[in-house]
């Protein structure tokens, strides 16, 4: 049986998790925490999550990943038939996590887990931010999903961002800067948390949050 490996704070890992409740794809998990230890590495070169384990061997990059369940799981297909509508929503995944989530990440020390960061980088990443969110708002469609009016890939990836990037923004900024260049994301995010798969992700997200004992 297919294996997804990571843990459930991640948004690498919820948008793989949320594409396979979404295709109703059987998997188990299994909690692994990013490494680099040399037996990890061994299994995921730069020592991050998700992985996703195969009857064929492992996999690394979750947008590698999804490609891959696409092509082995066509049924409850997450692209569209269209050929350039395909592209469309591969292009949306390209200026989300390359202009806006992997921008924001770089807040993730301070916002998340109790490091800091120079005002330098702070000043930098809003700038960055302001462009990359800038460029999705003319791209995205929010109709109601992020794509147009079906769900998609999109959507997988675009929650799970969204909701981590608002998060890093308030915490650092005082405002999220997702809602600020994207208005329609509040009302977004609720219509997506209406979706039992989104729902477990969410369950099992907060789960892993809260503190123990
Ligand atoms: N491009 C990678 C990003 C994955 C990623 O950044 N995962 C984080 C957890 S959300 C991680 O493992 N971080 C540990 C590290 O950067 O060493 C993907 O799409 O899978």
């Amino acid at each position: 049986m297919i294996r997804l490996l990571g843990f459930p704070v991640s948004n690498y890992y919820n948008k793989i998790k949320l594409a396979l409740l979404e295709k109703g794809v059987e998997f188990n998990e299994e909690m692994v925490r990013p490494s680099q230890d040399p037996a990890f590495l061994a299994r995921s070169p730069l020592g991050k999550i998700p992985l996703l384990e195969t009857p064929h061997g492992t996999l690394s990059e979750s947008q590698a990943i999804f490609e891959y369940l696409e092509d082995a799981y066509p049924q409850h297909p997450l692209y569209p038939t269209d050929v350039f509508a395909r592209a469309k929503c591969r292009e949306l995944i390209f200026h989300l996590e390359l202009n806006v989530e992997l921008e924001a990440r770089r807040l993730y020390k301070e916002a998340f887990f109790g490091g800091s960061v120079s005002e330098e980088i702070r000043q930098d990443v809003s700038e960055r931010l302001a462009r990359g969110l800038s460029g999705l708002q003319r791209l995205a469609r929010f109709s109601p999903f992020v794509a147009g009016s079906e769900f998609t890939a999109v959507d997988c990836a675009a929650f799970n961002h969204f909701v981590l990037v608002s998060a890093a923004t308030r915490k650092i900024y005082g405002e999220c800067l997702v809602s600020k260049y994207l208005p329609e994301v509040a009302a977004y995010l609720e219509e997506m948390k209406k979706r039992p798969s989104v729902q477990k992700v969410e369950q099992d997200r907060m789960a892993a949050m809260a503190p123990k004992g």
